[in-house]
C-alpha cells in the first residue's frame, strides 16, 4: 500500500482563496484549512470579512486569515499579496480564482459597462491575480492554481453572454496558464460546477408566489441526471484534488462537477 491518502494533505501550505467570504469560496477554503493548509482568502466588505471569520473558527478552521481586497484592482492585489506572505511566513503555493459575478441581462439590453464589469472581476482579476502569484511559484518550482470556470465554460443561454464569454476566457486562460509555466511544475486547472445553491443562484431557486417551484428550478433539475442543485460539499473533493499533489500531472484540465449535466442530451419529450 502506497501512501495515496498523504498526497492529498496539504499540510505545510499556503492557499489564497478569492471571493471566500460566503458560497463555493468558504467551502473550498474550509476543505483546505481542514486538510491541513494555513489559509488566506478576501471580499470587497468588512462586515462580510467578520461575518466570514466567525464563521470559519465556528466550523472549526484553524489557521485561517481574511483580508479586505478587490480582485479587479492590481495595486490592492500585490498589497494583499505582501500581506498573506509577511503574515504566513512563505509565499502562496495554492491559488484559488474564486471571485465572481454575474448579471443576467439580454445581450440586446446590456450596457457595455456592465458587460465590461462581468469580465473584469470574472476574467480579467484571474489574469492580475495569476500573474501576482507565479514569480513565488516559480522560484520554488511549485505551485496550483485553480480557476472556477461554469457550464458556461462550455454552454451558452439566454441573458449571460458576458458571463459566458468570461468563463469561456477562464478555461483558455487556465489552459495557457498551463502552457507557459507547465515546466516550472506548476499546475493550472479548472473546477466546472454545475447549478449549485449558493447567493448567487438564490433568485433561480425562488418559491413561487403559489409556493411552486421557480420554472428555472425545475428546468435544472430535469437537466442533471442527478436531479438535484449541486451544494458547496459537492465540490470539496474535486478541490482538494486539484490543490494536492495527488493531481501533480494532471494540468489544463477543467474538472467539471455538473451531477452530469454535460453528459447529458435532456429527457425525450
Ligand atoms: P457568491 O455566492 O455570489 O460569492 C461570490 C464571492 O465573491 C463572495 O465572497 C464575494 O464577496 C466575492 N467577490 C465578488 N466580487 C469580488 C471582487 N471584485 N473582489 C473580491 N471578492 C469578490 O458566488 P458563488 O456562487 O459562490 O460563486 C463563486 C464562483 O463560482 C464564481 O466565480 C461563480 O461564477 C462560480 N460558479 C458558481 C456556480 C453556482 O451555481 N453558484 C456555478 C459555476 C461557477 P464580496 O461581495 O463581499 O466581495
Ligand atoms: C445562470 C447561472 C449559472 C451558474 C453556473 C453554472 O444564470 O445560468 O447563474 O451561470 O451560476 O455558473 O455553472
Amino acid at each position: 500500500m502506497g501512501d495515496y491518502l498523504n498526497k492529498f494533505s496539504l499540510k505545510g501550505k499556503v492557499a489564497w482563496v478569492t471571493g471566500a467570504s460566503y458560497g463555493i469560496g468558504y467551502a473550498i477554503a474550509l476543505c483546505y484549512a481542514k486538510a491541513g493548509a494555513k489559509v488566506a482568502f478576501n471580499c470587497r466588505h468588512q462586515d462580510g470579512l467578520d461575518k466570514a471569520l466567525a464563521e470559519y473558527a465556528k466550523d472549526g478552521a484553524k489557521d485561517v486569515r481574511g483580508y479586505i481586497c478587490d480582485v479587479t484592482d492590481e495595486k490592492q492585489v500585490k498589497e494583499t499579496l505582501a500581506c498573506i506572505e509577511k503574515d504566513f511566513g512563505q509565499s502562496v503555493d495554492i491559488l484559488v480564482n474564486n471571485a465572481g459575478i454575474i448579471k443576467r441581462i439580454p445581450m440586446t439590453e446590456m450596457s457595455a459597462e456592465d458587460f465590461r464589469q462581468v469580465i473584469d472581476i470574472d476574467l480579467t482579476a484571474a489574469f492580475i491575480v495569476s500573474k501576482a502569484v507565479l514569480p513565488g511559484m516559480v522560484e520554488k518550482r511549485s505551485g496550483k492554481i485553480i480557476n472556477i470556470c461554469s457550464m458556461m465554460s462550455e454552454l451558452g443561454r439566454e441573458t449571460v453572454s458576458a458571463y459566458a464569454a468570461a468563463k469561456g476566457g477562464l478555461k483558455m486562460l487556465t489552459r495557457n496558464i498551463c502552457s507557459e509555466y507547465g515546466k516550472y511544475n506548476i499546475q493550472c486547472n479548472g473546477l466546472g460546477p454545475g447549478y449549485i445553491a449558493t447567493p448567487q443562484t438564490a433568485p433561480l431557486r425562488e418559491r413561487q408566489p403559489d409556493g411552486s417551484r421557480h420554472p428555472f428550478d425545475s428546468f435544472i433539475v430535469a437537466k442533471t441526471p442527478a436531479e438535484r442543485w449541486g451544494t458547496t460539499e459537492d465540490l470539496q473533493g474535486p478541490a482538494l484534488f486539484l490543490a494536492s499533489e495527488a493531481s501533480d500531472f494532471v494540468n489544463g484540465q477543467v474538472l467539471y462537477v455538473d451531477g452530469g449535466i454535460l453528459a447529458y442530451i435532456g429527457k425525450q419529450p
